[in-house]
């Protein structure tokens, strides 16, 4: 951003320009290197070393100087510095991906490139001196493991692995013998239940398979295309193949044509197009464990939130296309999909204590639960999903064995989701030998700053020790790994993304991870979610409307009187509203909103506030920062007298009432606000946006991917409560003087779903990548073994110890009768 970024040519290291950068300035940055290590040990963040540098020169012509040039750059790419006088570590970031270490001697500023384990050493002796000087202190090192997975090298490609590993696979089966070729292989080991598909064993070698294609393509080119596969069935079988070619003659003459085409020389776009249409793919796992999963009264319950609404929706996503697959297939299979979850007995009047319950709009589809069991037996309450970790080893034994019943044969494809299903994946899919992708809907470290480093003051309340350790297993176990967002991956220009940050960092006392994830990786992939349109439909489609709801959502937000559902009241009801709606975490930053809009003269005479979340009794919550966030509402309203402007709904349930309700914000003309200190992705802000509210959403996270600042949305600083306060009442300002204001904003944020949102585009990717990656894997066995035999041992050595510390609840006693 700054004026000289030029000055650094793309093939100069930091290491390389920064010696000359000092010595050009050597006077000023004497002083700021004195600076820094003036108060001691500690670590820097970007804004500390930016301010520091500011300060240490005056003249303000120098300092503009100074600033925009390298060092200027060098300072704005640094996202951390470890202060250990003499030595100041930098860790600069110059781009998406890439990182650079370097040690700078602040008595004599000699500059010395260094190893990310070494910058590590230095971050550690701020918080644990011995332990940093420790030779023998745990490193876990998955790059040294991994010698063999190519990698991709641009910046631009993170999150692009399908079309690199098809790339890749494209040139290895080129290089491939004739006799040996490993698709044909592949192709052989084809079945669904044990009863063969495609070829059979008698074109076992490619002369053969070859052959008996030419005769086979001529044969079909002279049907006429829509001739049913069963016509000519006998006769393929004579020449050795078998069904899953297609249901017409044209289908199956397309896909021989294909594999023909494939097998003389491979092409990339060929062989994806091809293994997008090989029977292999018929029954899916995908698990989401904590919280409470269900289809009716769960979402705003602690832990419930997106991941079971985003869960829902793929699954029928999945089954749409899984059953239109296996249609062109010409297969009569029927696809099973099952959601595994969590059984808890204390359902809270939901279906959470239910084995097992269809889910509605598929036809094949089930939500699968299984208890957690303990020594003392089977645990009835829920429980936090950062206490979850001691339940996990028996829950995925426990459920690998009702999945084998249930679906007579193993998944195709595990999916997990989050920190506690990614990590019961793994330890499946390792067992099963099945191809296996993870999900994050958001990974826990990069919510909390330094939730590392300082890991061990975080522990008693939320276990990152488990999480971070069951997190790397799950990443490095993982064929493919699924993200909503590019920043996801890889952050921004300014900030690191969420797997990033897992590239190397260190846990000071419990372990150092040299290399972690490396996110040029071809397993990761982008895949957005979106939101269900049928629900969620603008509010402009007036035959469409739910106004079956309306008197209650009128109640909801107008009536004047406090109760179970509501509290507060809005005095003038022809002001336009806005609206927030999650989950009462710390992080979603309700509370903060609210104190924003309190605080702004103008927004609140512009706007009533609307809020929908958690509940009003701090004393009925189990989660600990629920409890915390209750209480700072109340008292907001209190200190800023909120009454008559502001109303505060409890935590709603229902989708379609809920929807119906982002509408009615919307023809008050209002618009919705995501204010979270971080988001991994968002679906309120896609609901929202479907419905056609205009929407302020964090630019931490997700959201500022899915909205491009003032032209589909706005983004807003949730660290800066003025700024972004004064941008909404801008917005409300203009839309009085420019009546259209407000419809250009509405509409472009709908094109902006259109084009990008949609679940159907999301199921055809990750079929697709389950395909491809399933060749991958066996087309990399020893790869593949040799990682998982190294992360079996960490499993073994450190995660199982650390699970073993989280304490069981026992505040109601678990019932031994119920022991299996
Ligand atoms: N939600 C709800 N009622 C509430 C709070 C949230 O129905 O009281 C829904 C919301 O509509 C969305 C999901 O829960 O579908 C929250 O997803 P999001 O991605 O915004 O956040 P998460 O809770 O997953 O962190
Ligand atoms: C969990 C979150 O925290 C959200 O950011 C996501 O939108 C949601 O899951 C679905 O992926």
């Amino acid at each position: 951003s700054t004026a000289s970024n030029s000055a650094l040519k793309r093939s100069d290291s930091i290491t390389d320009s920064m010696p000359e950068a000092l010595k050009q300035s050597r006077f000023h940055m004497k002083r700021c290197f004195a600076r820094f290590v003036a108060s001691g040990k500690r670590l820097m963040k970007q804004q500390h070393v930016m301010d520091d540098a500011e300060k240490t020169v005056e003249d303000k012509v120098e300092r503009k100087k100074l600033l925009d040039g390298m060092l200027g750059y060098i300072f704005s790419c640094t996202q951390e510095a470890a202060v250990v006088p003499p030595y100041i570590a930098f860790a600069v970031r110059p781009n998406p991906g890439f990182w650079e270490y370097i040690k700078v001697n602040a008595d004599d500023l000699q500059v010395e490139g260094i190893e990310a384990v070494e910058y590590l050493k230095y971050k550690e002796m701020i918080f644990d001196e011995k332990w940093a000087n420790d030779e023998n202190a745990l490193e876990l090192d998955f790059g040294a493991i991994d010698f063999s997975t190519p990698r991709m090298v641009l910046s631009s490609s993170i999150g692009n692995g399908l079309n690199f590993t098809t790339k890749i696979l494209t040139s290895r089966l080129s290089e491939s013998s004739q006799n040996i070729n490993p698709l044909l292989d592949y192709l052989l080991s084809l079945n669904y239940q044990g009863e063969n598909l495609m070829i059979k064993d008698t074109l076992n070698t490619m002369p053969k398979l070859q052959q008996a294609l030419k005769v086979a393509e001529a044969y079909v080119s002279a049907l006429h295309k829509d001739t049913p596969y069963q016509k000519f069935e006998d006769r393929f079988k004579e020449w050795g193949f078998d069904k899953g070619w297609g249901n017409t003659a044209g289908r199956v003459k397309e896909t021989m044509k294909l594999l023909s085409e494939v097998l003389e020389s491979a092409d990339p776009v060929k062989l994806e197009s091809l293994f997008s249409r090989l029977p292999n793919m018929f029954n899916i796992v995908i698990l989401s464990i904590h919280g409470y999963f269900g289809q009716a009264d769960v979402l705003g319950l602690p832990d419930t939130g997106g991941q079971v609404v985003y869960i829902l929706d793929q699954v029928r996503a999945l089954e749409e296309e899984l059953l239109h697959k296996i249609e062109l297939q010409g297969l009569d299979v029927k696809p099973q999909i099952l959601v595994v979850t969590r059984l808890i007995p204390d359902a809270k009047g939901t279906t959470c204590n239910q084995e097992l319950e269809p889910v509605t709009h598929t036809k094949h589809s089930n939500i699968l639960r299984v208890p957690f069991y303990t020594d003392k037996g089977m645990l009835h309450q829920w429980v936090s999903r950062f206490d979850i970790y001691p339940y996990l080893e028996r829950f995925s034994q426990d459920a690998t064995a009702k999945i084998l019943e249930l679906m007579e044969d193993k998944p195709d494809l595990i999916i997990g989701n989050y920190t506690d299903g990614n990590l019961v994946s793994s330890l499946m899919a390792s067992k099963l030998g099945v191809t296996q992708a993870t999900i994050a809907h958001a990974l826990e470290k990069t919510k909390y700053e330094d939730s590392d480093a300082k890991w061990m003051a975080f522990d008693e309340k939320y276990h990152f020790s488990c999480q971070f350790t069951a997190d790397i297993i799950s990443m490095n176990a993982a064929d493919f790994i699924i993200t909503s967002t590019y920043q996801e991956i890889a952050g921004s220009k300014q900030k690191p993304g969420q797997y990033e940050t897992h590239t190397a960092f260190t846990m000071p006392g419990l372990c150092r991870a040299v290399s972690g994830i490396n996110v040029f990786d071809p397993k990761f992939n982008i895949a957005a979610p979106g939101a269900d349109q049928s629900v969620y439909f603008p509010s402009t489609e007036k035959e469409q409307r739910l106004i079956a709801f309306h008197p209650a959502i009128e109640e909801l937000l107008f009536s004047k009187d406090d109760n179970e559902e509501h509290i507060g009241f809005l005095e003038d009801m022809k002001k336009p509203i806005i609206f927030s709606m999650a989950r009462l975490d710390k992080v979603k930053n309700l509370s903060g909103l609210v104190e924003w809009y309190a605080r702004n003269k103008r927004l609140r005479s512009l706007v009533n506030l609307v809020v929908v979340g958690g509940f009003f009794n701090p004393a009925k919550s189990k989660d600990r920062e629920e409890t915390e966030e209750i209480k700072k509402m109340h008292f907001l309203m209190k200190e800023y007298n909120l009454k008559g402007q502001f109303r505060w709904i409890a935590a709603q349930t229902d989708r379609y009432r809920n929807s119906e309700l982002y509408r009615c914000i919307s023809d008050s003309k209002g618009a919705f606000v995501q204010p979270a200190l971080y988001e991994a992705f968002g679906l309120t802000v896609i609901e929202a946006m479907n419905c056609g509210l205009p929407t302020f959403a964090t630019n931490q996270g997700g959201p500022a991917e899915i909205i491009v600042d003032e032209v589909s949305g706005f983004h807003i600083d949730p660290y800066n409560g003025d700024e972004s306060s004064d941008k909404i009442a801008d917005f409300f300002e203009k839309c009085k003087i420019d009546s259209e204001h407000w419809n250009r904003m509405s509409k472009a944020g709908l094109q902006r779903i259109n084009e990008c949102y949609t679940w159907k585009i999301y199921a055809k990717k990750v079929l697709n990548m389950g395909s491809i990656y399933g060749f991958w894997k066996r087309l990399n066995k020893e790869q593949k073994l040799a990682k998982e035999r190294y992360n079996h041992m960490f499993y073994n050595l450190q995660f199982r110890n650390l699970a073993k510390q989280v304490p069981i609840p026992s505040e109601r006693p678990q019932d031994p009768t119920q022991m299996p």
